[in-house]
């Protein structure tokens, strides 16, 4: 074999592990994973935060490759915290021996098509090269930690993080004055925990948003073992849904019933809880006027639950559509703003200025803070691949290639980076779909194509690059078919990293559908990727 390994595999969480044990176990390849950190589990091995929980419930937030993965595994809770995905995940390298292909601690930091090799040279940041057949991404979708520039940060005297990369050991807000910038799903589920233990909180608010409580609580007995009982039941329900979820989204539009009854079904959905909150009308992101409905319904909520009003009208002002950004669940995070302890500063209206040796200033005042919590998101979707500095065939870089926003053929490949494949990758359906689900579906599709190569003696693959061209006006269509363009703010358009391209990455066109459409593709000898034979 001229290489040191068939695939080397980038990232060990949820689709890096699966995609190893695919390759290997099924298709008997040598496989190397190379994970930066030292340990399994991706997201969940970096996002340690303060509340941090899964907002897919915990019976469809697990592989449904295996019966016997899911018949010996327990969740606790509706949705699975932090630490017990993180366990999940452990729990799978074990019982499917990963481990001894997993290389911890190690961070890619180069990796250059050779055409002359038809592989991957890979580079370490401790300086290794190792060479491979196939490159396939793992990195995630949201693993790029992005704290925004703001003059005077390293003047701060006191201690400050990020929850994409937070500490090991957790952070005592015990007695301490705290200031969190953002409000995303990650800085909702932050509030409550943190204010419960800092002597006081500042949350620095630039667009308010949108959440639905989650309603947590211990996992249904009953649906835990209907679960164990009939996975093909359950794998079958969120691989036909839109976004990967176990639950369908109501064949009614808005307009279908009158004020009261779109009323009674909000306040039903409401006290179920959770993204399933969305699904209570089939037109909510695709027409604006029912859209309305549910906003105003969601913003009467929290001028009810907040009872400062100055303080519910800042949460309440939202502007964008409901949905249009990831719309966030939570436990508790209007009631939060009725405690003596915490303070909402508007920073929209009053934008930060600068942080200096004892807080953050805004243009109407300093706020003394001993801890800064940056739940402030991620270069999502494109900032983990960019990094790893990639070069393709006769030397492209990808950065280049990407210049005006990623394009992909289904999100899978890239024309000019032959065999290459990227998992969840810019595209396809990933963060608008319940993530192990998209990601199975990916690491299945991958191994197939894989697996067809070697019967045909083939060697090489890439796509076409008018394929990449249609593609990416396919995917832009589908999300101009939606309200999601509306939210221009949203990281989904890359528009929360200064000089990022603006391009709506996901594919809005439904999970099932896309599914469909690479499973077509497949059947027809991959149409619109093109092959050689092996050198
Ligand atoms: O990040 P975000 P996130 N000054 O980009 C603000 C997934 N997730 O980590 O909206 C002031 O959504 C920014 O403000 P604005 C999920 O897919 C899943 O919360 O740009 N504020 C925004 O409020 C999610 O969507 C779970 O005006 C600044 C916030 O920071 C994705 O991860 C849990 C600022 C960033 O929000 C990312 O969520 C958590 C500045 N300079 C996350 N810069 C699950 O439960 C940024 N902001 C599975």
């Amino acid at each position: 074999m001229p290489y040191d390994f068939d695939a080397l595999i980038v990232g060990a969480g949820f689709s890096g592990l699966y995609q190893l044990h695919s390759l290997r176990d099924q298709l008997g390849m040598k496989v190397r994973v190379l994970e930066a950190g030292a340990g399994v589990g991706g997201t969940w091995y970096w996002n340690r935060y303060p509340g941090a929980r899964c907002d897919s419930e915990s019976h469809s937030y697990n592989y449904f490759f295996s019966k016997d993965l899911i018949k010996n595994w327990e969740w606790s809770e509706r949705y699975p915290g932090q630490a017990e995905v993180l366990r999940y995940l452990n729990y799978v390298a074990d019982t499917l021996s990963l481990r001894d292909d997993i290389q911890l601690n190690t961070r890619v930091v180069g990796a250059a098509f050779d055409d002359e090799l038809c592989g991957w040279r890979v580079t370490t940041q401790d300086g290794q090269e190792l060479t491979s057949q196939f490159l396939i991404s793992a990195v995630g979708c949201l693993s790029s930690a992005n704290i925004p520039s703001i003059p005077g940060l390293d003047d701060f005297r006191g201690q400050y993080y990020h929850t994409g990369t937070w500490p090991h050991e957790g952070v005592n807000f015990a007695g301490k004055r705290v200031g969190q910038i953002g409000t995303g799903s990650t800085g909702i589920q932050c509030v409550p925990v943190i204010a419960a233990e800092a002597d006081h909180l500042t949350l620095f608010q630039r667009t308010a948003n949108f959440s639905i409580p989650a309603h947590n609580g211990p996992m249904d007995p009953d649906l835990r073992e209907d679960v164990k009982k009939n996975p093909d039941f359950y794998k079958e329900l969120v691989r036909s849904t839109t976004n990967g979820h176990p639950f369908r989204i109501a064949p009614r539009k808005v307009s279908d019933v009158d004020e009261q009854e779109q009323t009674e079904i909000y306040e039903k959905a409401w006290a179920k809880g959770g993204l399933r909150f969305r699904a209570a009308f089939e037109d909510l992101l695709s027409n604006q006027e029912a859209n309305d409905t549910a906003a105003d319904f969601i913003k009467a909520k929290i001028k009810e639950i907040v009872k400062d009003p100055e303080t519910a009208k800042k949460l309440a002002d939202i502007d964008h559509p409901f949905a249009t950004k990831r719309p966030p669940i939570d436990t508790h995070y209007f009631e939060s703003f009725n405690r003596d302890n915490v303070s909402l500063v508007d920073v929209r209206a009053r934008p930060i200025t600068h942080i200096d040796e004892t807080g953050i200033a805004t243009t109407d005042g300093h706020h003394e803070v001993d801890i800064i919590v940056f739940a402030t998101g991620f270069d999502a979707m494109t900032g983990s691949l960019l990094r790893m500095n990639i070069t393709g065939s006769h030397g492209l870089s990808l950065a280049e290639a990407w210049s005006e926003g990623p394009k992909t053929y289904l999100g899978l490949q890239v024309a000019g980076f032959p065999n290459m494949f990227t998992l969840t990758g810019p595209g396809s359906p990933s963060v608008l779909c319940n993530m192990p689900v998209a990601i199975e579906q990916h690491v299945e599709w991958v191994t197939q194509c894989i697996s067809f190569m070697k019967d045909n003696d083939l060697g090489r693959i890439e796509p076409e690059a008018h394929q990449c061209e249609e593609w990416a006006k396919e995917v832009n269509k589908a999300a101009d078919a939606t309200l999601l363009p509306k939210a221009k703010h949203s990281w989904y358009l890359g528009a929360n990293v200064p000089g990022k391209p603006r391009m709506f990455m996901p594919y809005a066109g439904g999970f099932a559908h896309y599914a469909s459409i690479c499973d077509q593709i497949a059947q027809e000898n991959y149409k619109g990727f093109s092959f050689s034979r092996r050198p």
